[in-house]
């Protein structure tokens, strides 16, 4: 970036700077960020007849793009850069047009000022730099590497093995000493005393079965096997062990990245897996679509059903069917007594589907039953996880008997659970965050006081920083949930710095390229969602049934508004209710777009149609929002609201009845993590307009597969939307097109088999990882529980305080 800056100041562009710096210093935001920037700048431009290359490429131009925040400060501006990816530079720009780096503590003090928060005379607050705890453990270099966090690993890993060959070959034998399931020992027994004992026997062992007809099943040979100091687990067949074999002697000999990686995957080291989603109503039935209650949740039973389907093939194919393997994933979440007609006031729930998945519900202790018994927004749920996690550890051993081999967190709350239990089981961590809030909800940090009352951001965000620096490996369902695009910041990448005035100061909040990263979206349910064409598959009552309802059906109980003409092109969306799923947005660009209500109808399936019926503000809120819309701009008649709650296969049927009609699917979401909404319409075959602003900018290429629209521009997604109704209008087959397309993209990239394959492949690695280094760690958690009993503990007691009389 100096290069840059000296190029401005040593050209005519400085006299540009200065009248730039002049217009920034007219305006009366103190705090721009980059959109506002680029407006102001594009103005400047236009006002002094720039031609039209300035604006992207004079040197000012690229400097502007690159700045995603300005702060004024007296005379003085602070210019947020982000030169690439991950990376920021900070300049105080004064004056007299000289630029002086800043440091982070600088930056922070800067913010704290400007909410009158900073307190230079009662000494420093609490810095916290995660940074130290990292420098001993590899990182990436390049920002584009990112995300491919075990790829690296493996790299680093087999790079260390041919430096310190003994060392790291007599951890993989402990290593293959350490597993074992219902007490029986698996892969090497104790005949087998050292690492040369290893590398002998292996080859033995492959010219053993390298004897046999390939398809022996294992426990023909298995004795034989036991004498040469080999117990199960390394097939089924004598052809897959001598694989198995081969590829450790491989390993032994010249180990390199792939061959780590598929060793390590095959070793038999995961039967029973954890996965926490604390807050909301976790269900099979009438929950979706609650608030709180979405994608989260149809993630978290799909990646159940699927994670113990791999299991069990693994098992089997790791010659383990005789020692009756039975893998067992639990979903770990409360008990709600109150439960509204639903079954999350069960202890145990069998997952539909499954031979040993379970729902097993923990209730929360009792501190006041208003609050316990009842379902408690994702917000306020703070207080209640310490104790959570400690009476879930006692009924997981129960249902285990034993530990687990993986605790998988969703979301804060379950990712902090997820901490509590691995710190507590000694067990490999990971974390999916579905959204962090912070980045969701704009100055959230900076102006955390104001909001503490509504959101507690402060507990929220100080579980955020414990549980993704603990996590062994975070999955993330995109590469820009870690580290953004080259001109918006990451949702991980928002943790690295920042100040919660009065609380602390973050210097480096979380390494963005450590190899704990990695990028694994989740795949949709291919037995409820599939393509519209795929009619054999159908059943037709249920086609007419959802038709009805979706069209005509008159059921003011939960149907809102009649359509004038049925047979206009549906525009369909389904959502909850609340603010960033922005539904009332979309509604208003269909209101305010006559030639839209002319080619079609807006059909929206979202949570409840009465405010009395909701015990959320948001959602409340959002009810009242779409009736004043639909009044404002008189759509009666062209819209239809349904507050239904969908059971799966009915959601299912609806995006391909709308499909029939050959309707559109719209996601106007201010903000969308990844949004599994898309991978449903689209695997339906529905063509997608799906929000730019995060997670669908990565599952949808514009213009191929789908559309990208700006949701905060109601004129252009309402020209965009009204581009591709005329030129389906005037060929039918640009519709077939964009619908197969859609269609082909969600197979080809977002299975829950690729899914599963690689986050066990991943928790296999990181387990061994974690093996190997854990001495490691210890320190970095040290640290972590410093900040779990010091910062979160007591402010969680405080609410909990609050709660007591609610
Ligand atoms: N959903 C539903 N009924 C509703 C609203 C949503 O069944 O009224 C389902 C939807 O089919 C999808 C999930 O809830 O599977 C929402 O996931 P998404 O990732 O799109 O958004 P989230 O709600 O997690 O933010
Ligand atoms: C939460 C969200 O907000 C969505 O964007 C995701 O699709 C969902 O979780 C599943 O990860």
């Amino acid at each position: 970036m100096s290069e840059l800056i000296q190029a401005i100041l040593d050209s005519e562009e400085k006299n540009d700077l200065r009248s730039f710096v002049s217009e920034l210093r007219q305006q009366e935001q103190k705090y721009l960020l980059r959109n506002d920037i680029l407006n102001v700048f594009s103005e400047y431009c236009s006002k002094s007849q720039k031609p039209e290359t300035f604006y992207a490429s004079s040197h000012l131009g690229k400097l502007i793009y690159y700045t995603q925040e300005i702060i004024q400060e007296d005379s003085n501006l602070c210019l947020i850069i982000r030169p690439k990816i991950a990376s920021q530079e900070v300049y105080r720009l004064t004056a007299d047009l000289s630029f002086e780096p800043m440091t982070v503590q600088e930056l922070l003090d800067m913010r704290d000022r400007l909410v009158n928060k900073f307190h230079p005379n009662e000494g420093d607050l609490l810095e916290l730099d995660f940074g130290p705890f990292y420098d001993y453990t590899p990182t990436i270099r390049d920002p584009k590497n990112i995300g491919k966090g075990v790829q690296f690993l493996n790299r680093y890993l087999s790079s260390k093995i041919f430096q310190d060959s003994k060392q790291l070959l007599d951890s993989l034998l402990n290593f293959l000493r350490l597993h074992h399931y219902n007490g029986i020992q698996l892969l090497v027994n104790d005949r087998i005393k050292s690492q040369q004992q290893l590398s002998d026997q292996v080859k033995k062992a492959i010219a053993f079965v390298g004897s046999r007809p390939s398809e022996e099943p294992y426990e023909e040979f298995r004795f034989q096997l036991q004498s040469m100091g080999f117990e199960p687990g390394w097939g089924n067949t004598a052809q897959r062990v001598q694989d198995t074999l081969n590829v450790l002697d491989e390993l032994i000999d010249s180990p390199d990245p792939q061959t780590l990686e598929v060793f390590i995957s095959r070793v038999p080291m995961i039967f029973r897996i954890v996965l926490v989603s604390a807050h909301g109503w976790f269900g099979q039935e009438g929950v979706l679509g609650r608030p709180d209650t979405g994608g989260q949740v149809v993630y978290v039973l799909d990646q159940a059903k699927n994670l113990e389907k791999q299991l069990q093939e693994d098992a089997l194919l790791a010659g383990l069917e005789k020692l009756n393997v039975q893998p067992k994933v639990i979903i770990l979440t409360r008990l709600i007594p109150n439960s509204d007609g639903t079954l999350c006031n069960q202890r145990l729930e069998k997952v539909h589907g499954t031979e040993n998945a379970w729902i097993l519900r923990v209730p929360l202790r009792e501190f006041n039953p208003n609050m316990t018994q009842n379902w408690i927004s994702r917000f306020e749920f703070w207080p209640y996880l310490e104790t959570f996690a400690i009476d879930s550890e006692r009924e997981l051993l129960a249902e285990f008997q034993g530990r687990p081999d993986l605790i998988v967190g969703n979301y804060t709350d379950g990712n902090l659970v997820a901490f509590l239990l691995a710190r507590r089981m000694k067990v490999t961590q990971c974390n999916v965050a579905h959204a962090l809030e912070k980045s969701k909800y704009l100055f959230s940090n900076l102006y955390w006081q104001d909001l503490e009352d509504k959101y507690h951001f402060s507990l929220q965000f100080t579980a955020d920083l414990i549980a993704m620096n603990a996590a062994n490996f975070v999955i993330s369902s995109t590469y820009q949930e870690i580290v953004g695009t080259p001109d918006s910041v990451g949702q991980y990448e928002s943790y690295k710095c920042f100040t919660m005035p009065e609380l602390y100061h973050v210097t480096n909040g979380i390494e963005l390229f450590s190899p704990k990263f990695n990028v694994v979206p989740p795949g949709v349910n291919e037995n409820a969602y599939f393509p519209y064409t795929r009619t054999q598959d159908r059943v037709e009552s249920d086609r007419d049934r959802i038709s009805e309802m979706l069209f005509t059906l008159e059921d003011p109980s939960q149907i809102y508004g009649q359509l004038d003409d049925p047979n206009k092109r549906p525009i369909f969306s389904m959502a909850r209710l609340d603010r960033i799923k922005n539904l009332t947005g979309l509604a208003e660009c269909f209101g305010q777009s006559k030639e839209l209500q002319d080619h079609c109808n807006l059909i929206l399936v979202a949570g409840k149609l009465r405010v009395e019926e909701s015990g959320d503000n948001e959602e409340r809120d959002e009810i009242v929002r779409l009736y004043h819309i639909i009044d404002e701009y008189n759509l009666h008649g062209k819209i239809r609201w349904l507050g239904v709650r969908l059971s799966k296969n009915d959601s299912g049927e609806i995006y391909r009845v709308i499909a029939d009609h050959k309707g559109i699917f719209v996601q106007p979401a201010l903000f969308e993590a990844f949004g599994l909404t898309i991978l449903e319409a689209m695997i339906s075959g529905l063509p997608t307009f799906a929000t730019q602003f995060g997670g669908p900018l990565e599952i949808i290429q514009d213009k191929v597969n789908g559309f990208y629209i700006n949701p905060t521009n109601l004129e252009e997604t309402a020209t965009k939307i009204l581009e591709f109704v005329s030129k389906c209008e005037q060929n039918a087959s640009y519709w077939d097109t964009l619908s197969q397309k859609a269609i082909d993209r969600v197979y080809s990239t977002y299975t829950w088999k690729i899914h599963t394959t690689k986050l066990l492949s991943l928790a296999r690695i990181y387990g061994f990882w974690n093996f190997t280094s854990k001495e490691n760690r210890e320190d970095l958690l040290r640290y972590i529980e410093a900040l779990f009993y010091l910062i979160y503990k007591p402010r969680a007691q405080q609410l909990l305080e609050q709660h007591k009389y609610r």
